[in-house]
């Protein structure tokens, strides 16, 4: 539904900052500027500065400087002997900056037929991790842990608000892409006379980067309207206990929009065309500078008003893949959504927003569409309901779409072997499921509807018709006893063969989870607060924060190998942890672990036996890249196999 393009329309910019997977184009922004274009708002620019600054940061100009910067860190290295050894080991991962090994390495992963041999395939990411190496030293060293992801930096992954929005420490790790910022960024900014000037910040790992890019444009552009939105920010949104933490992390915003921006996105456009501002609007989050906060009316988009997303304008060529891929999300929310640890998206009451699908008529013309562009679809949802799956196949089939695709489903008892071939004849290539554990009380405790031996019927089928699985669980469940735990250890490697990828993470526990509303339920006691609990227990107890910053963790450490007790060390049962830390003390998120056990060793163990991902906490996975009929591989640069 394409209208008439407004002569005072505003004119937008929308960013994707760093550091996130560099295979594809994440979706949002074109969910959100092809349904404005739908209204009427002229095609904005979609900059993917995750991926531009990785290629910016190998051009001879900055690696030249790589090269300085960096021979000043080792320098200064050397003569601090307060150097955590963290650190140090870093800088000695940390090789001769070698930009014609990146480049060449980009090639590789860009040529359709070089990709597919595994060994160069694994050398070029080799070649890019070193290089991310080189790039992060100049950072906070071994900030770019495994590539294109954010190492153990919990300041600016769990706070305390002060540290993550603290400019002299966004500036430090966001120093590896200061030629790209400075050279093309904000040039950019200052020349392109931008309205609205929206950034995504999907992935936590995004956040310091976004909210340094915040700042440098309101530097650069004082007069625009600056708005963050995408998964971290409705997290930070939903688990801030202070709503003063969550404006402090924003300050440079003028809006956040938290949860689902078609609309919210479109009614910005409107108000700034208006020339006021975007007061009341559902899920817009004003800058307290624009007056009180009120309640914040939420809205769940319906997916018939949403049109296709239009990748026309995506520079495909930039990307580490040799085939244009895309996300596509024709459902949101979960149709089971039962749950026990599941705390998806904006969510409120139940582990993911409502349900919504789209049905397969709407989904053939969405993938044709599509498919002009990019034929490696996955479909980028929290589940898809498997009727509606099925239908969507057939039709593919009878239309002879020439598509590859995955897509997360459950293990229903519905894929029988038939079924799972037309997927598979629709070219559907892999799927990734969540298996969860391989012990039927613990499936039963998550209320995940399943049983193992229908599990391993269901990915029999899949695997016999040619689909690669994607296997995700984890242990730690609360109660899990070893075990328990080792029972979904022998699940996996029971049925190696019928799965190509996996991994088991440690359970993690949000507050959105049923889990953490009903903690009696799960006989929950003995747990172990995560970092920002820490700190607030710690507050709590008067002995003062436990220092977030990478000198004071060794400080910390060596308190313990004295055999004092190390601060946080305490263990108190779940409920008291939360009623406390309600009763008003200041932490951005609380993540509560489970305490260290032996499973969790013994898993790394198994892991590394079984070559097994890891994965933190809910349902999660590397991204599929294409790939040919026959193979299937997982691909992700920013991949990790096994942190222990
Ligand atoms: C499908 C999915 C995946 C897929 C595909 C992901 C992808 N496309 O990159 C796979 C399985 C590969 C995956 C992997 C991972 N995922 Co994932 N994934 C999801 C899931 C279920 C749906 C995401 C989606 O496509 N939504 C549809 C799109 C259109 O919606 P959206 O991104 O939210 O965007 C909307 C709004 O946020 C808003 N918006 C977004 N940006 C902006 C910007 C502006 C300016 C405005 C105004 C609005 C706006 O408007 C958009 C349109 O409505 C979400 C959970 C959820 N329901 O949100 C988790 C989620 C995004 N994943 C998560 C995680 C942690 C991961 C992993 C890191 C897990 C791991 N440990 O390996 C990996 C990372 C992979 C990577 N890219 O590096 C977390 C992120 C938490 C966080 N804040 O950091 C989430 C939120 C799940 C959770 N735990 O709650 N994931
Ligand atoms: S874990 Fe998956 S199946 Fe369970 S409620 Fe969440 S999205 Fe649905």
């Amino acid at each position: 539904m394409m209208v008439n393009v407004q002569p005072d329309a505003q004119k937008a910019l929308l960013i994707y900052p760093p550091i996130t997977d560099p295979t594809s184009p994440y979706h949002s922004l074109t969910y959100l500027d092809s349904y404005a274009r739908s209204c009427g708002y002229p095609a904005a620019d979609i900059i993917d500065v995750n991926v531009e600054a990785f290629h910016y940061s190998y051009t001879p100009a900055a690696a030249a400087w790589l090269e300085t910067e960096l021979a000043g860190v080792r320098a200064e290295a050397q003569h601090n002997p307060a150097l955590p050894a963290g650190a140090r080991a870093a800088l000695l991962r940390a090789a001769r900056p070698d930009p014609d090994a990146v480049r060449s390495a980009v090639v590789l992963l860009q040529d359709p037929v070089r990709f597919y041999d595994y060994d160069s395939y694994q050398q070029a990411v080799d070649q890019v991790q070193a290089w991310m190496n080189c790039l992060g030293a100049v950072g906070f060293p071994g900030q770019f842990d495994g590539g294109f992801r954010l190492g153990p930096l919990p300041q600016f992954l769990q706070g305390p608000v002060a540290a993550m929005a603290d400019p002299q420490g966004l500036e430090q790790v966001n120093r590896p892409f200061a030629p790209y910022y400075e050279d093309i960024l904000v040039p950019r900014v200052r020349s392109g006379g931008y309205d609205v000037i929206g950034l995504n910040i999907t992935y936590a790992w995004q956040l310091p980067f976004a909210l340094n890019i915040a700042r440098l444009i309101r530097r650069a552009d004082p007069s625009a309207f600056l708005v963050g939105g995408g998964t971290e920010v409705a997290s930070a949104w939903k688990y801030a206990l202070d709503p003063a933490d969550y404006a402090q992390l924003f300050d440079d915003f003028d809006a956040t929009v938290v949860g689902e921006g078609e609309a919210a996105y479109t009614a910005i456009l409107d108000a700034r065309r208006r020339g006021t501002i975007p007061e009341g609007e559902q899920n817009v989050h004003l800058h307290p500078k624009y007056g009180a906060r009120r309640a914040l009316p939420i809205r769940y988009e319906r997916l018939a008003d949403i049109p296709a997303p239009d990748f026309s304008g995506i520079d495909f060529g930039q990307y580490l893949s040799p085939e244009p891929f895309v996300y596509y999300a024709p459902t949101r929310g979960c149709y089971w959504n039962k749950c026990t640890f599941c705390d998806y998206g904006l969510n409120s009451g139940s582990p993911t927003s409502p349900w919504r699908q789209s049905q397969e008529d709407r989904m053939i013309d969405d993938v044709r569409a599509i498919a002009k562009h990019a034929k490696f679809i996955y479909f980028s949802v929290d589940v898809l309901a498997p009727a509606t799956i099925l239908r969507f196949a057939e039709r593919v089939v009878e239309e002879r779409l020439d598509i590859r695709w995955g897509a997360e489903v459950r293990l229903e008892k519905y894929w029988s072997r038939e079924r799972c071939e037309l997927l598979r004849r629709s070219g559907c290539v892999t799927v990734s499921v969540g298996f969860e554990s391989g012990n039927q009380r613990i499936l039963d405790l998550i209320d995940k509807g399943t049983t193992p031996a229908q599990v391993k019927q269901t990915i029999t089928a899949m695997h016999a018709a040619g689909i690669a699985v994607q296997m995700m669980g984890f242990t730690g469940f609360p109660t899990e006893t070893f075990a328990e735990a080792r029972d979904s250890i022998d699940f996996l490697a029971d049925n190696r063969e019928l799965w190509t990828f996996g991994g088991l993470g440690s359970f993690v526990l949000t507050p959105g989870a049923i889990v953490a509303k009903e903690p009696a339920r799960f006989g929950i006691a003995n747990m172990r607060p995560d970092h920002a609990v820490h700190a607030a227990v710690e507050r709590l107890f008067g002995k003062g924060l436990i220092p977030f910053d990478p000198v004071g963790r060794h400080a910390h450490d060596r308190r313990h190998r004295r055999g004092e007790r190390p601060c946080g060390e305490n263990l108190f049962p779940v409920e008291q942890i939360l009623q406390r830390i309600l009763q008003g003390l200041h932490v951005k998120r609380v993540v509560l672990h489970l305490e260290d056990d032996p499973v969790v060793r013994r898993r790394a163990e198994l892991n590394r036996r079984l070559r097994v991902g890891v994965r933190e906490g809910g349902k999660s996975g590397a991204p599929l890249l294409p790939c040919p009929d026959d193979v299937v591989q997982a691909t992700c640069v920013g991949h990790v196999s096994c942190p222990l």
